[in-house]
């Protein structure tokens, strides 16, 4: 594609768990070209936005590239040496359980694979816990619960081959693109119908035949109403059932709990069900509004009721379908990362799976008893049980729930090491040993995707400075803690075969996860490994699990659970009268590390917002473009006001991305309480209570530089531009001399200043320029204001003279906030030209634009365009209004 004839390498995409294959062609100075790779099974070519633009993230920008100890560079050597030290004398000193590794589904397999040996076989804790606690926990557990074992029942061909997709708490358009392109061509095939359930519209329901706007929580009530349906009618599926025990039980528990829980009408009920039952090919996908519950485990435990109680598993189009969100979140639960589990599926609590892992570690030790789940982890972290912590692939400082005490907790521990491509971090700013990790075209290893798809990640781009692998780091760390035999590993290859050898191990126990066909794989295998989806044996690979009625509990049987609806553990009040709920937006990943690189990704929605439903904001006296307040019991944060009625009455939603980094007053986990699933200890990360209230700033400021900036006020919040950054301000004090100040935010003590002030209006702007290059230019205005800001990030190519119009010269057209990320295509334009052309449909939009014709994550949102824009003229300048605003600062095209 690029013209240097260096060949295409076959590696898999950095972000969620749909696992997408990437043909990647390093063009020999440090960039990549990127495209799908049409031979991989799980997107057969397709990729995302996040996938489309993953090679504007790999740029050196903001990397960690030597180790650092409290402070200051330090040697490998040096920083290694440190941390067995530390680990080992807080070990001898007050025990092993006294050191806690905190790691993550983002990590490949064998980085997972020494993490957890080192932990669990030689330091002898268990207090080794992931970011899935976060993300698939409830999951984990209810699959245990139902089929004595956590395994995914089906393939992504179930979703071609449906004849209904249940989307529950799953808003898969944005969080999982591709799988929703997948079940977006099976409607167009085959007419698949499709459901979702989630308390909020989201673009998921674009082409949704039927939305359940649940209330908050009520999941297990909707599918005990499905369960004794099911029943009712004569649905359940006798010869099936004899392969269960406990159902009369789980329907007698179902009968009794009052569908009126979930606020939705009964004809809504009874179409759902009656869709639902009708339908023999039906796929029911569920995620983190499922997972992220007081009850997720329950709501787990309610869907795959009723998928057992019809014997819809397992077999073609049909089963209860957990997607998986990091990675390899679903590698790090096959290789045992959560505190609750061994490798392999092994359970730590079965003493004979113990000493069969720890006869094949040979390993001195092993724990008894379950390690610290996340939230109990950092809790001891806190109260100062732990004294030596190791964060691995992750940021808790902003992911945890009651994020500002966790990053307190971390702080105040003795002894911090956090391994991450970058010290830019929350978590990384309060360690106290940083240590350089390889990233995703660095290094190579495995991962499995949400069907069980193991499939390679490969090394196509030099180690930058000093950075090493995870696996590495790991390995000589268990190495100097006196464990040499057991970490000398030369390669990932050969981590791999020894858990594959120990799958087998595994297998001979009665587990389901055995990929022992693996076991003697040889290097040049490894490096040549196909996508494969376990198990992988000598006699078996790949399938669908469970149509054969063979489970994993001692009596090979699946359990119904009884489940009943319990509300979300915080209720509100008059104090805090609103629901706050937390999520993805489409072209964010998580803390922005990465995603936050690219500002194509960033122009998408480019500020931390809180949703609100307009009629709540006319009570509340709100209006567009203000900043609000929430409050929660244990934190408060500051957000732009985004109007819209895809969120009901009552509830707020606020993204997760945004950090210490890219906008301090909107961490949104430092408003999230640490309720926990009673099962899974899964955090409640769906359901807080607020108080909502506009911030009354004194001034309002938009900024754009060539530099980062971090002004000292309430409120910022910036993001990366094609050339630099734009920022959105607030404050309270008044600043007399903006000029000075402003020479300071930007560090541009000595550039040419041309400003113009308006005192009576107390609006001020300034254009900052070193030679002819304009570096930096400041807005305030004392409301929100109105400017054309997507073309003002285009700095510095505006004339230091032209910017302080705050808009573009006659001849150039403000495109808005771009939609199609892939060709960079602005809101504005989009409808300027439905308007002009009036194009039937978002194909005819695609050839007018080329918007939503490459990716296609965009065409949820082109599709609402169209339909909104399609419309008589007068009406058009109002809608224009409408629809632009929430995008950003909602006075910006006026
Ligand atoms: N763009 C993008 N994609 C991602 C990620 C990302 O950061 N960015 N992260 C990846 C990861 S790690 C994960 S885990 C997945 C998550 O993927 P999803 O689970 O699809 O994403 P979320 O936005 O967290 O939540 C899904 C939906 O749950 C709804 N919800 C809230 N409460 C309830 C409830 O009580 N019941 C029901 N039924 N629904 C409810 C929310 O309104 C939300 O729309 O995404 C993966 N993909
Ligand atoms: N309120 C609320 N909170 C949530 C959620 C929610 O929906 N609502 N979702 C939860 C879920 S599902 C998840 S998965 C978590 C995600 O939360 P986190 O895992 O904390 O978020 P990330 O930003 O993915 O953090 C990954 C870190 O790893 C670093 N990194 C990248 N590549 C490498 C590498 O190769 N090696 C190493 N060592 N480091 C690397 C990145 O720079 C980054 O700092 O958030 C959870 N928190
Ligand atoms: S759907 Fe997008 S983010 Fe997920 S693996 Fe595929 S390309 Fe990557
Ligand atoms: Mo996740």
């Amino acid at each position: 594609m690029d013209g240097t004839g260096l060949p295409e390498i076959r590696s898999t995409c950095a972000y969620c768990g749909v696992g997408c294959g990437v043909l990647l062609r390093p063009d020999g100075a440090g960039g990549l070209a990127v495209r799908g790779d049409p031979d991989h099974p799980a997107n057969r070519g397709r990729l995302c936005s996040k996938g489309s633009a993953l090679a504007e993230t790999v740029s050196l920008e903001q990397r960690l590239l030597t180790p650092r100890a409290f402070g200051q560079d330090t040697s490998w050597d040096e920083a290694l040496q440190l941390v067995a030290d530390r680990f080992s004398s807080a070990i001898a000193e007050h025990g092993p359980d006294s050191v806690a590794f905190y790691v993550s589904g983002q990590l490949l397999t064998e980085d997972y694979y020494m993490a957890n040996k080192l932990m669990k076989g030689f330091i002898g804790s268990a207090n080794i816990d992931t970011n899935s606690r976060l993300c698939m926990a409830s999951t984990v557990a209810g699959h245990k619960r139902a089929f004595g074992t956590d395994t995914v029942p089906g393939s992504y061909e179930d979703l071609d081959q449906a004849d209904l997709v249940v989307l529950v708490g799953s808003n898969l358009a944005w969080c999982h693109p591709v799988l929703y392109q997948r079940v977006l061509a099976a409607r167009q095939a085959r007419g698949t119908k499709i459901v979702v359930i989630d308390p909020r519209r989201t673009a998921s329901c674009d082409q949704a035949d039927l939305h359940l706007a649940l209330a908050p929580g009520s999941d297990v009530a909707l599918f005990n109403r499905l369960l004794a349906r099911v029943h009712e009618g004569g649905h359940v599926d006798p010869d099936f059932l004899t392969h269960t025990t406990g159902f009369e039980e789980a329907l007698q528990a179902a009968i009794q709990d009052d569908p009126a829980v979930t606020g939705l009408s009964r004809d809504a009920l009874d179409e759902f069900c009656d869709l639902w039952i009708r339908t023999d090919r039906v796929v029911t996908i569920f995620s983190q509004g499922v997972n992220q519950s007081s009850s997720g485990t329950d709501k787990v435990n309610a869907i795959l009721n009723c998928h057992l109680a019809t014997g819809r598993i397992g077999r073609a189009g049909m089963g209860p379908f957990s997607v998986t969100g990091q990675p390899n979140a679903m590698g790090g639960r096959e290789v045992g990362g959560l505190a609750n589990t061994l490798a392999c599926h092994l359970d730590i609590e079965n003493p004979d799976h113990r000493s069969a892992v720890q006869q094949f570690w040979k390993a001195p030790a092993i724990p008894e008893q379950q390690g610290l789940k996340a939230v109990d982890l950092f809790r001891a972290v806190d109260e100062g049980q732990i004294k030596a912590l190791w964060v691995i692939h992750t940021n808790p400082a902003v992911t945890m729930p009651d994020a500002d005490k966790v990053r307190s907790a971390i702080a105040s521990c003795p002894f911090t090491v956090v391994s991450d491509l970058t010290d830019r971090t929350d978590t990384a700013r309060v360690a106290d040993v940083l240590l350089p990790a390889a990233g995703w075209a660095e290094k190579s290893g495995t991962v499995t995707n949400s069907d069980r798809t193991i499939s390679r990640q490969r090394a196509v781009l030099p180690t930058p400075g000093q950075a090493r692998a995870d696996w590495d780091i790991l390995a000589e760390v268990g190495r100097r803690m006196g464990w040499e035999a057991a970490f000398s590993y030369p390669s990932p290859a050969a981590i791999f075969r020894e858990y594959a050898a120990l799958s087998s191990v595994a297998h001979s126990l009665g587990k389901d996860f055995d990929i022992s066909g693996f076991a003697d794989l040889d290097d040049v295998e490894y490096a040549e490994l196909k996508p494969t989806q376990w198990p992988v044996t000598a006699r078996q690979s790949g399938g669908r699990f469970f149509h054969d009625g063979r489970f994993y509990h001692p009596d090979g049987k699946a359990r119904f659970v009884q489940v009943n609806h319990r509300p979300p553990v915080a209720r509100t009040d008059d104090r805090y009268p609103f629901i706050l709920n937390t999520g993805r937006i489409r072209d964010q990943w998580h803390s922005m590390t990465r995603t936050g690189l690219s500002p194509r990704l960033s122009a998408h929605l480019a500020e931390p917002f809180a949703e609100i439903h307009p009629e709540d904001a006319r009570r509340l006296g709100l209006s567009p473009a203000d900043l609000i307040k929430l409050e929660s019991p244990v934190g408060r944060g500051i957000f732009r006001l985004r109007l819209t009625d895809a969120v009901a009455p009552g509830q707020v939603f606020a993204p997760i991305h945004w950090t210490g980094e890219t906008a301090p007053s909107a961490r949104v986990d430092a408003l999230v309480p640490s309720v926990t699933d009673p099962v899974s200890g899964q955090p409640e990360s769906k359901a807080s209570v607020v108080s909502v209230q506009r911030m009354n700033a004194t001034w309002y400021g938009f900024a754009v530089s060539t530099t980062p900036i971090a002004p000292p006020v309430a409120y910022w919040a910036t993001a990366r531009t094609e050339k630099g950054y734009r920022t959105e301000i607030a404050g309270y004090e008044s600043i007399e001399d903006w000029e000075s100040t402003a020479r300071d935010w930007f560090g541009l003590p000595h550039a040419t200043a041309i400003s113009t002030a308006d005192p009576a209006r107390g609006s001020f702007r300034i254009a900052l320029s070193e030679g002819d290059r304009l570096a930096a230019a400041l807005f305030i205005f004392p409301k929100p204001m109105a400017l054309m800001r997507d073309y003002l990030s285009t700095l510095p190519d505006i004339a230091p003279d032209q910017i302080l119009s705050g808009r573009a010269p006659a001849l150039t057209e403000d495109a808005g906030p771009v939609i199609c990320s892939c060709f960079g295509v602005g809101i504005k334009t989009i409808i300027r030209t439905i308007q002009s052309e009036q194009p039937a449909n978002i194909d005819e939009l695609g050839k007018l634009l080329q918007a939503g014709t490459n990716c296609g994550s965009c065409r949820p949102e082109l599709a609402e365009l169209v339909k909104k824009h399609a419309v008589k003229a007068k009406k058009r300048r109002a809608d224009f209004r409408r629809v632009v605003a929430p995008y950003r600062n909602a006075s910006a095209d006026q």
